[in-house]
């Protein structure tokens, strides 16, 4: 379908979904974030469709935050339904069957930064800036800042981030752990992060699909309860054509080819 706020791309089993809002730094409002959504499920249902990157259109931003403009005049409960909207979409992003990366090419703030905090993986160009600037406007990050930024980095360096507002540059984000990887500003970004897309994707998805669910879910479960998890997934896995192939394959010294079954 087409979106006016979005580009969506789809080639060899990846997907890349461009924000696309550059007069305003792809600044984030209800109608981005919808079409977010759509375009999140349409992925979701595209059984072609094995990785999805995220991207910012231009060479400004990746999202400069929420639309400031249309939170101005926001009072208390339209405020909460905008959260709740921001928080809803991205966590479709993180509870996706497909792994999900953010290559981030330009500012990373506010809603920006928590749009690629809900990535898999996170990937910087060398020119990128990442923050959360919300105390400076008045108010504390709303799309899952405080939680997902907390999880990722620990609560000191969150702390610093989210109570200064000021920005850091790519390679403070690769030594705290924000980012996985920076690319310098001279190369191609988008074909960084499809080169590790490729390498993902070459492997079985429905074992992609359970690694992301376990480890998502061991953000937050107990190590008991989280080998438990694992155990169920590991075991789903013998149901699969892809385990019966692969181990077949590899026996054989031959290529497998994965059916996603
Ligand atoms: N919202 C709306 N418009 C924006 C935003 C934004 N977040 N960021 C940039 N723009 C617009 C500017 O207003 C400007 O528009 P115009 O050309 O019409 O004047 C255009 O984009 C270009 O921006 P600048 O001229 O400011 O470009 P600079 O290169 O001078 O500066 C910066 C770039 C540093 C990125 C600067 O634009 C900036 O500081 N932007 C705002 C960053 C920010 O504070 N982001 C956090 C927003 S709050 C948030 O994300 C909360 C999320 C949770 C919400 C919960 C809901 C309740």
């Amino acid at each position: 379908m087409a979106y006016q706020n979005l580009i969506l791309e789809i080639e060899d089993k990846l997907a890349v979904l461009k924000i696309n809002r550059p007069r305003a730094l792809n600044a984030l409002n209800s109608e981005l974030l919808g079409e977010m959504a759509q375009a999140i499920s349409e992925l979701e249902n595209n059984s072609d469709v094995k990785a999805i990157i995220i991207t910012g259109e231009g060479n400004k931003a990746f999202v400069a935050g929420a639309d400031i403009a249309e939170m101005k005049e926001m009072n208390e409960r339209e405020a909460e339904d905008f959260a709740r909207k921001g928080q809803g979409v991205f966590t479709m992003l993180e509870q996706s069957a497909k792994p999900v990366i953010a290559a981030v090419n330009g500012f990373a703030l506010g809603g920006g930064n928590e749009l690629a905090l809900a990535c898999d993986i996170r990937m910087a160009s060398s020119k990128a800036k990442f923050g959360q600037p919300e105390v400076g406007l008045g108010i504390i990050a709303g799309f899952g800042g405080t939680q997902r930024l907390t999880k990722i980095v620990g609560p000191a360096s969150a702390k610093e981030i989210l109570f200064t507002g000021e920005m850091i540059d790519a390679a403070e984000a690769l030594r705290i752990g924000l980012v996985n990887h920076v690319v310098p500003v001279e190369d191609d970004l988008l074909a960084k992060a499809r080169e590790l897309a490729e390498k993902v994707v070459k492997n079985a998805p429905v074992a992609i699909e359970l690694t992301k669910k376990a480890v998502n879910y061991a953000v937050t479960a107990d190590i008991d309860t989280g080998l438990e998890h694992e155990c169920s997934s590991f075991a789903k896995c013998f149901k699969t054509e892809d385990q019966k192939n692969g181990m077949a394959a590899f026996l054989n010294k031959e290529k497998v080819v994965f059916k996603g079954k």
